[in-house]
């Protein structure tokens, strides 16, 4: 008998590292010979992540409009979408980074409705580590409001596996110190680190996910009137631009320079970046050619991924921009960022040609499975309503 695809779903909160790990796990297993589709998701349209996956030659389908949870009907045709042309032997799946309650939503219903069509992996969440210091308390910076750091922390909660992400930021010290505190806080996740930037620490986490099924537990308590309120204090806004210029300009300095103008106005205003990414898709590029960036604190650098060998003329800019504000803020800064970027590249015209600023609307699971296995921390709490 044929076995069954594995569907592997990566969370995580926004800037967690999700897609740069996915995108190692597929180089992975494409290496192995296997075949593989990807599915992306977002509040809206416009996706840098899709973007940058399929750069790198992935089958891909996005689903946007809201998470996974909300999409369930959505999630399962993107599936058969990639079935019928790719026939993957693996999904790889990433949710909306302020996501939370995706085992009761999303994998428990699949497991129950879709179990004969694909094998569940353990449900792995990333964190940045300098992010999750900051979160549990154990470094000094700006961190978010008390119902963000709900969902955060109700992502971790329902973590099978914990990936202590970015490794490669934080000293030994800082890393076990860390650790201790996830195992004590969320003991029943597996915790690994790795540094999927680097390629390092991805063996342990690649065999769990090949091999080990998802765990059968009660889904967590989720209070989704604080779930929904901390969705609501996150502004966020995705826009397509068209880049013209006269002469050649350098696409990876232009980003450099637009990052640098949001962020200076969003610090300004006291907002925290939860992760500011682009993508530039030069007009006379070869298919696959990007210059990317990412920026995932107000207090931090931004870092280019992707970088174009070559000057261009022009291209489509992609802007996603996650971070806890008012979303009207957030469109202000990207128009004037861009005006003053703009001005320094001599001739260069930006047009918005499409953009959406909001914040997430109250998450409406369409299934939201209430499997009493075992008595558990964590477990179904009476009047929560899932059970
Ligand atoms: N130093 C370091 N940076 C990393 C590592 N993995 C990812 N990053 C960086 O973290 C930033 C965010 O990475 P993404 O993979 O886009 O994060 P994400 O979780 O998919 O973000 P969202 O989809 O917006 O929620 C990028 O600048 C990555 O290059 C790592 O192992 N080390
Ligand atoms: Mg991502």
């Amino acid at each position: 008998m044929a076995t069954k695809p594995r569907y592997i779903m990566v969370g995580g909160f926004l800037g967690a590292g999700k897609t740069t790990a996915l995108l190692q796990l597929a180089e992975r297993f494409r290496a192995q010979g296997r075949r593989v589709g990807l599915i992306t998701n977002d509040q809206s349209v416009g996706l840098v992540d899709t973007n940058l996956l399929a750069s790198h030659d992935f089958p891909v389908e996005e689903i946007t409009g809201g998470c996974f949870c909300c999409k369930f009907g959505s999630l399962t045709e993107a599936a058969e979408k990639l079935t019928e042309a790719e026939k993957p032997d693996v999904f790889l799946a990433e949710p909306v980074g302020s996501c939370t309650d995706l085992t009761a939503t999303v994998s428990y219903p699949l497991r129950r409705l879709y179990g004969d069509n694909f094998s569940l992996s353990p449900f792995s969440v990333l964190v940045d580590p300098v992010r999750a210091e900051r979160i549990l308390g154990l470094a000094n910076g700006k961190s978010f409001s008390p119902k963000v750091v709900y969902i955060y922390k109700k992502q971790l909660e329902e973590a099978d596996i914990i990936v202590i992400s970015k490794s490669d930021l934080i000293s030994d010290t800082e890393r076990e110190e860390l650790r201790s505190v996830l195992a004590k806080e969320f003991p029943l996740a597996n915790i690994v680190t790795a540094s999927p930037r680097q390629e390092t620490g991805l063996d342990e986490l690649f065999a769990s996910l090949m091999t080990d099924e998802q765990s059968r537990r009660n889904p967590m308590a989720v209070d989704y009137e604080i779930y929904a309120d901390g969705e609501a204090l996150l502004g966020w806004l995705n826009a397509t631009v068209t880049l013209k210029a006269d002469d050649e300009f350098d696409a990876n300095e232009f980003l450099k320079q637009l990052t640098l103008n949001v962020q200076s106005s969003l610090r300004r205003d006291g907002a925290e970046i939860a992760h500011f990414k682009m993508t530039v898709s030069p007009d006379d590029g070869i298919a696959g050619e990007l210059a990317s960036i990412n920026l995932v604190r107000s207090d931090y650098i931004a870092e280019l991924g992707m970088e174009l060998d070559e000057p261009t003329t022009g291209g489509q800019l992609i802007v996603n921009l996650r971070a806890e504000a008012d979303p009207a803020s957030l469109m202000e800064a990207v128009k004037d960022g861009l005006a003053e970027a703009a001005l320094k590249f001599f001739g260069l015209k930006a047009t918005i040609d499409h953009e959406e600023h909001f914040s997430p609307g109250k998450p409406t699971p369409t299934h939201r499975d209430g499997e009493v296995v075992m008595e558990t921390k964590g477990g179904c709490q009476p009047g929560s309503g899932c059970c």
